[in-house]
């Protein structure tokens, strides 16, 4: 890979309805594009999908940018490599960072598959032409959760994941099952509980969800396996696992029966298809989880979830879920429930730039010699 520069665009963009959890609320989100170029001009694109504050993980759009342009980014420029796949070999002199690493990354596989006029997700081997969308409920009413519900029907999309805490569960999910007594329904505590939390948890088997997401705090895997002993429905981890050796030990200890793979949480597209082959082998379901992100870090996620594994609908939803206009084109769109998976060379979109330029805070270029 003969790589001239690279190019860093944080920009900054507000969603069309807050996002809001226990932990906070997301209304305006900054991420980092990055742009590698190599000798001939072909262009890979990869996303930083760090938030600006460290409220889902350590990481924020700073130290994405300071690993990026201190450490990575030299390290590339010090050590070329032929293949993507040497890239997150590379990165391992680098302890964590996973999101300021995947953002590179990406952007690799992405440059190479269009160097090789193939589409990324034929190239890691996809089998899917089309992929299930789901889509999430971040709100803090049960008026304002059935309304977006609905529209989100209307819609196509396939299965709903809710956002609950201790105060926001029970009720709030009898109310949805109630008007939806079918709607395949995923309910997510971003580490919400503990184990002192037991009772209410096993409560929640009443409303026969697919899966509840990390009900319990980041690094409690082993209370994760305790837990999951006790309830009916399945646990799926996400915090919990930012690498394929924690999804190893999480699967061997029974802490969850699902993966939610983000390819920025487990450090990149290498990481992330290894844990679905290791998941794939062993007939434990895996799915896409999502970031609010920008169009590429949700093109790049349509070529993952394109792999056979992934057999739960991933919260891969319509550009226009959370933007007035997205920086890609075409937008990422959901027709009857499920997003097709473009054939054209890459992530197969092409990039907005009159859109990167609106939202740009910040640009930095490197040059490789
Ligand atoms: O816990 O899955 C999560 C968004 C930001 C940070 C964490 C999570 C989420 C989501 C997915 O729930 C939102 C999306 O569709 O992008
Ligand atoms: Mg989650």
């Amino acid at each position: 890979m003969d790589i001239a520069t690279v190019d860093l665009y944080v920009i900054s963009m507000p969603l069309k309805s807050p996002f809001v959890t226990h932990l906070g609320e997301v209304r305006e989100r900054e991420g980092i594009i990055i742009k590698v170029t190599d000798k001939d001009g072909v262009e890979g694109y990869g996303e930083g999908v760090a938030f600006s504050t460290p409220w889902y993980t350590e990481e924020t759009v700073r130290t994405s940018l300071h690993m990026l342009e201190d450490f990575l980014i030299p390290l590339l420029q010090k050590h070329p490599i032929k293949h993507p796949e040497e890239a997150a070999g590379l990165f391992q002199s680098i302890r964590r960072n996973p999101m300021a690493k995947s953002g590179l990354e990406t952007a690799l596989w992405d440059l190479y598959a269009k160097g090789q006029g193939q589409s990324l997700a034929k190239m890691i081997g996809g089998t899917r032409e089309a992929i299930a969308s789901g889509v999430v409920i971040a709100t803090d009413t049960i008026t304002k959760a059935l309304k977006q519900i609905e529209g989100y029907l209307e819609d196509g999309y396939q299965r709903i994941k809710v956002k609950i805490n201790p105060s926001q569960d029970y009720e709030f999910l009898g109310a949805i099952r109630r008007h939806y007594p079918n709607l395949p329904m995923i309910a997510d505590a971003n580490s919400a509980y503990t184990l002192k939390d037991i009772e209410r948890l096993k409560a929640l088997d009443d409303f026969n969800l697919l899966m509840i997401e990390q009900p319990l705090d980041h690094d409690d895997i082993i209370e994760h396996a305790i837990l999951q002993e006790k309830l009916v429905t399945p646990i799926c981890l996400d915090e919990s696992i930012v690498s394929f050796e924690d999804a190893r030990k999480a699967i061997e200890i029974d802490a969850c029966r699902v993966i939610n793979i983000k390819i920025g949480r487990v450090g990149g597209l290498h990481e992330a298809i290894k844990i679905h082959d290791y998941c794939y082998e062993r007939g434990i379901p895996v799915w896409c989880g999502g970031m609010i992100e920008f169009g590429v870090s949700r093109a790049h996620n349509i070529a993952l979830a394109s792999l056979p594994g992934f057999t739960i609908p991933g919260d891969i939803s319509a550009s226009s879920r959370f933007w007035e206009e997205d920086i890609i084109t075409p937008e990422v769109v959901v027709k009857n429930g499920s997003v097709s998976v473009p054939e054209g060379p890459g992530i197969g979109f092409d990039i907005n730039e009159k859109k990167i330029r609106e939202t740009l805070l910040i640009k930095r270029s490197y040059t490789f010699y």
